[in-house]
């Protein structure tokens, strides 16, 4: 009888370095790396790519992907990814915030970014608290969501509401694409690794700043296994942020970018 021909389902991608991952198990940081990863290497850009990496769990991301890095100031990687890719116009720049760096201390260069149209590409990663220092209330905190600052869950005649970012870049006329996907699912992460990709080819296509928002989890500051957190993230933040892509150049249908 012949041996039966080896057949590859999986290899790791080039993308990613061999660094084991300083991740808690079951964080969705690791899934959202290998999604960048993977679509970088598939679009052939692993070489011309710039990150611009945040604070907080992320921080130290740049020892796990494959490409050239510079590390930000908390919520600045919007500001330094604009003078990356004006100063490196043909290079593929993204910026990988979580919801604490982006949607609080950052919110104004994201803001910025967005409204000047930079060409520039930001992975928004949302588990709706800080994680890294401890899980305090984010901006992106749910109402009735309890973490370490809000004990008795959060409430919006004290602190307001969750700030929807997909939905909010999606009103800006510089953002040329914005989508929101999620990690809660294989189905969910490959949707998502769809949004990241096109995402970076609205880049290159020069049409302007694109955002795709991830909604991820935190097992160890959520208190959940990781198995239950994917659970919570399908129950409690898919319904309450908007999901999909909520604007896509005009240019890709086939007209005019709007
Ligand atoms: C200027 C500045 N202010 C505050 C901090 C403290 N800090 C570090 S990480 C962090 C929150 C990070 O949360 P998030 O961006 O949601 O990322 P996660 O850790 O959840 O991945 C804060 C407030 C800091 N490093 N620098
Ligand atoms: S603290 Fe939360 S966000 Fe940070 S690595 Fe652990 S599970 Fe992930």
């Amino acid at each position: 009888m012949p041996e039966a021909a080896e057949k590859c389902v999986f290899k790791p991608t080039e993308g990613l370095t061999e660094k084991p991952l300083h991740y808690c198990p079951g964080c969705s940081h690791g899934i959202i790396h290998r999604l960048i990863a993977e679509v970088l290497e598939e679009m052939g850009q692993l070489d011309n790519t710039v990150g611009v990496g945040p604070v907080g769990c992320a921080a130290f991301c740049e020892q796990y992907f494959n490409v050239d890095w510079v590390a930000a100031a908390h919520g600045r990687a919007p500001a330094v990814a604009t003078g990356v890719r004006r100063a490196v116009p043909d290079a593929v720049v993204f910026t990988y915030q979580g919801d604490g760096d982006l949607a609080a201390i950052g919110i104004a260069e994201a803001m910025h970014a967005a409204i000047r149209g930079e060409k520039i590409t930001t992975i928004f990663v949302n588990n709706a608290i800080y994680g890294m220092t401890g899980g305090q209330m984010a901006p992106t905190t749910l109402i009735g969501m309890k973490t370490t600052t809000s004990p008795y869950g959060r409430k919006a005649e004290e602190t307001g509401y969750p700030v929807d970012i997909p939905k909010l870049f999606s009103e800006i006329p510089g953002a040329a694409y914005v989508a929101s996907g999620s990690t809660d699912s294989p189905k969910a992460v490959l949707q998502t690794k769809k949004y990241i990709r096109r995402a970076f080819e609205t880049q290159l296509a020069g049409h302007g700043y694109s955002l795709v928002s991830v909604l991820s989890n935190c097992p160890t500051n959520w208190g959940l296994t990781p198995v239950k957190a994917m659970e919570w993230i399908r129950e409690n933040l898919v319904p309450n942020y908007t999901m999909g892509e909520l604007k896509v150049p005009t240019a890709a249908k086939g007209g005019e970018q709007a």
